[in-house]
């Protein structure tokens, strides 16, 4: 049965998160990673009220390898950001959940200007695995930053994986960092990563050699003008640490936002389905639940019996969950 949403609590949260509470996002955000089912019923209704406040939020992710300086970087733009009177949440999503809490810790110390700042708020990536994956978690924590009034909500995502595609695929406008000489010229990237960024820098200009970084910057500004003709993606150096190339990297974000024809969230149908495809896929990965369960099954039938092959297998899984679903309704 469906637990009952629990109306007062609901609303507790989104009046204080509406009125710029930091411990009521904080709270809803902790709600909406919360895998109870209680919660989220909760979490949904919070979220359902939340959407119609986003309108005016714009969203940009910064990706790239551990180590590249994102976080020192994203300090330096978020206050940028500030001082041209924006309000900035940053959102650290960490796919592989490898990273201990000492990073979280490096996280908020690398950020520690705008951690400080009034009119930032700086959420390091949750510990556990959240419901729907990584992605579906990163679109509902934008959603809730956007309702507590920040128009700019920046992600912080770790390397250049499916999980990092997905949510760059979210934002608005993203900006990639690679490091000239660090296995990141073109030789040592895969090529497909350059389909995914609106901007590219090549960080820490101050202590790479200066030639190396100018070759990095021309060998990818050419490769990019081949693989996306169609777009003009500006690659530069720039210096967390000394401040080269932010001028000219808050410009370019600007640019991009204002050139973008996606906005911040799609539609409702087209949400609905992209939750229902991250819960699904998010659902048969865990082993416990009603799918990981019928997916454990369609394994030992192929163990058991040779002649099941994976194709029955699956058709099998299909039959059964149509067969559970008629049956319950
Ligand atoms: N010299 C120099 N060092 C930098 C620069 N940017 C960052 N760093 C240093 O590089 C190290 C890593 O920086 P972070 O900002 O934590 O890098 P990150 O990409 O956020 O790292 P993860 O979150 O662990 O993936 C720190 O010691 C920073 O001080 C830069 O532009 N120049
Ligand atoms: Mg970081």
């Amino acid at each position: 049965m469906m637990p009952r949403t629990d109306t007062t609590r609901v609303t507790e949260l989104f009046d204080g998160l509406r009125r710029g509470h930091r411990a009521s996002l904080g709270r809803a955000l902790t709600l909406v990673e919360s895998r109870h089912t209680s919660d989220m019923q909760n979490a949904a209704a919070l979220l359902d009220a939340c959407l119609p406040f986003c309108g005016a939020a714009r969203s940009i992710a910064v990706t790239g390898v551990p180590g590249a300086g994102k976080s020192t970087l994203l300090d330096e733009l978020g206050m940028r950001l500030v001082g041209q009177g924006h309000r900035v949440a940053v959102l650290a999503v960490d796919p592989s959940s490898l990273r201990t809490g000492g990073s979280v810790l490096g996280d908020k110390t690398r950020m520690e200007r705008l951690s400080r700042s009034e009119d930032a708020f700086i959420r390091p990536s949750p510990t556990s695995g959240t419901l729907g994956g990584v992605a579906a978690h990163t679109r509902r924590s934008m959603i809730l930053c956007a309702a507590a009034g920040y128009d700019r909500i920046v992600i912080e995502t770790v390397g250049v994986g499916q999980s990092e595609v997905a949510v760059a695929s979210m934002v608005q406008c993203v900006v990639l960092m690679l490091l000239a000489g660090a296995g990141d010229g073109l030789q040592g990237i895969k090529r497909g990563i350059l389909e995914i960024p609106d901007i590219v820098l090549f960080n820490k200009g101050d202590v790479v050699e200066e030639h190396a970084q100018e070759a990095a910057i021309r060998q990818t500004s050419g490769a990019m003008h081949v693989m996306r003709a169609d777009v003009s993606v500006p690659v530069f150096g720039t210096s967390a640490i000394t401040g080269q190339g932010m001028e000219r990297l808050v410009l370019e974000v600007d640019r991009c936002l204002q050139a973008c024809t996606k906005p911040f969230m799609p539609d409702a149908p087209t949400l609905f389905r992209e939750s229902m495809e991250q819960l699904i896929s998010h659902a048969l990965k865990q082993g416990n639940g009603p799918f990981g369960q019928l997916l454990r099954a369609a394994c030992e039938r192929m163990e058991q019996d040779a002649s099941e092959g994976p194709w029955r297998a699956a058709t099998w899984f299909y039959n059964e969950l149509d067969t559970k679903i008629s049956g319950d309704s």
